[in-house]
């Protein structure tokens, strides 16, 4: 069955068109309710609203984006403007919720996508969810896009949009873009809605992804699934349309990061954090959502192997561990979370003394300028995914090390890795690698350290993510020469 979409009677008519149309799970913006029960918006943080933000002015944008509170149907929110930008709210129900979001996306989509280091689970009512979730954001960007507009979906939650898009307006230039790793026929061929998710992608003019590898798997998997031709980096469909497919990685905003790591009162912060924690000679950091793909167990293992053989002491070096709380209605993350504390636990009880923990770990998420003092109060910044389809963490690191301190380990399995490559690389799952890395930081050169953080810091100036967006949007505008 093809998921094409029957047009719709609007339900409601946005007062403007747009040029260029943001799809994507989420709003740029969290809605907050004061005391009074007043509800405001405020602008969430991250490179992607800023990358866009000029874009969006200039083509007067429209994002289509859930906002992140689940209603039943009693309260319908109405489109508004913020930032220059027009923000159009999709509702989802708290069994969207359940199944779109948690279920499909996360439970299935995930763990799929990352390796299987969790078992992907398959649902036939969760694709179901998925599916009539994706129709209603095709049907608000449907609406809401101009004549011959730019629309740009991203990720995993929404990969039926292009095609479902595509049958509802012909006239549109699709672009889509893929956060998270996308993997090898030998994992993605067991997913039982394999074919109808490739269509679905391939209702974009570009499909980008974070690394080479990725866009070679999907046109791999399209030649093989679905029988397309593939020539380069481009898949000729049937009807002679041309999809081209490529890797785009993600950056941040270095100059807006830098500037907040240069403020004094950040300086001061990070002197304080350092006091806090009792000026060990050494700090490790681990800044993650609490993702059972960020190996922040096998960093953590590591750690405690080096304190059980005195290899190191707690006063030579100390971890600090931020674990944003993430997706916590998800059996597997609390499970996670309660090996991760488990072993915090072990490794304080053992090697803790009254008042000085040998680690600091903080299940919580912390706002902008905190992330920039702990940036700058690390000299290890430990960056041990399983699997990643960037981690913008590495890259945050770097821009706020302004004055080239600092070592930065990342795992091979990192998007961040191809790039990045005078980091300490490691394969997370190596234990007595990552041990290996963890003193080989701990004991480097400062004038090799220094050295290393100036190369990185040069590439990442010059790919930013403004470079990432303009590359993406240049290529999706050019006509494929044929
Ligand atoms: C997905 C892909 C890809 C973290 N804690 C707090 C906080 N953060 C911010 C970090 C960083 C972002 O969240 C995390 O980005 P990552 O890239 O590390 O990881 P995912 O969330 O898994 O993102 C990933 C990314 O999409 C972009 O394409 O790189 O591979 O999985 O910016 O700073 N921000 C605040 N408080 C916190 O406590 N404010």
């Amino acid at each position: 069955m093809t998921p094409g979409v029957a047009p719709d009677k609007p339900k409601r008519r946005p007062a403007m068109k747009s040029a260029f149309v943001v799809v994507a799970n989420r709003l740029p913006v969290d809605q907050t309710t004061d005391p009074d029960g007043t509800v405001r918006w405020r602008r969430s943080p991250g490179g992607l609203v800023t990358a866009l933000e000029p874009v969006m002015r200039a083509n007067k944008g429209a994002w289509i984006g859930w906002s992140g509170s689940s209603d039943d149907g009693d309260e319908r929110q109405e489109p508004f403007d913020e930032a220059g930008m027009h923000l159009i709210p999709m509702q989802l129900t708290s069994d969207d919720v359940e199944e779109y979001y948690e279920g499909f996306s996360n439970g299935t989509l995930w763990p799929l996508y990352h390796d299987v280091i969790a078992q992907p689970v398959f649902h036939r009512e969760w694709w179901d969810a998925y599916t009539k979730v994706n129709e209603r954001f095709a049907r608000a960007a449907a609406e809401v896009a101009d004549e011959g507009a730019v629309v740009w979906v991203h990720d995993y939650q929404l990969q039926l949009v292009p095609e479902m898009l595509r049958a509802l307006r012909p006239d549109l230039r699709i672009g889509f873009f893929l956060h998270i790793p996308f993997p090898p026929n030998e994992l993605f061929a067991r997913l039982p809605w394999r074919r109808q998710i490739l269509r679905g992608l391939l209702g974009a003019d570009l499909v980008g992804f974070q690394r080479p590898g990725a866009a070679a798997n999907f046109l791999r998997l399209t030649r093989r699934m679905l029988g397309h031709q593939t020539q380069a980096d481009r898949a000729i469909l049937a009807d002679g349309r041309i999809v081209r497919a490529g890797a785009f990685p993600i950056s941040i905003d270095m100059a807006e990061l830098e500037e907040i790591a240069r403020r004094p009162e950040t300086e001061a912060r990070a002197q304080e954090i350092r006091d806090e924690i009792g000026n060990p000679d050494k700090v490790f950091l681990g800044i993650d959502r609490l993702d059972y793909t960020k190996g922040i167990g096998e960093r953590i293992k590591a750690f405690f192997e080096l304190l059980n053989e005195g290899e190191l002491s707690p006063e030579e070096a100390t971890f600090l561990q931020v674990a944003t709380p993430s997706r916590e209605r998800v059996e597997e993350y609390k499970a996670l979370r309660n090996d991760v504390e488990l072993l915090v636990g072990r490794v304080n009880g053992a090697h803790g003394r009254i008042g000085r923990p040998a680690m600091t770990y903080l299940h919580n998420s912390f706002v902008r300028t905190e992330l920039a003092a702990l940036y700058r109060a690390a000299d290890v910044m430990v960056v041990t995914p399983l699997r990643d389809g960037m981690n913008l963490v590495a890259k945050e690191f770097i821009a706020c090390r302004y004055d080239n301190t600092g070592t930065l380990i990342l795992s091979e399995f990192a998007g961040a890795a191809d790039e990045l490559r005078q980091a300490l690389l490691v394969n997370p799952y190596d234990v007595d690698g990552l041990k290996q890395a963890l003193l080989q930081a701990v004991r480097v050169e400062p004038r090799e350290a220094s050295r290393k953080m100036r190369a990185m810091r040069r590439y990442l100036a010059e790919h930013d993510v403004d470079r990432w967006a303009n590359t993406f949007l240049e290529k999706l505008a050019g006509r494929p020469e044929l």
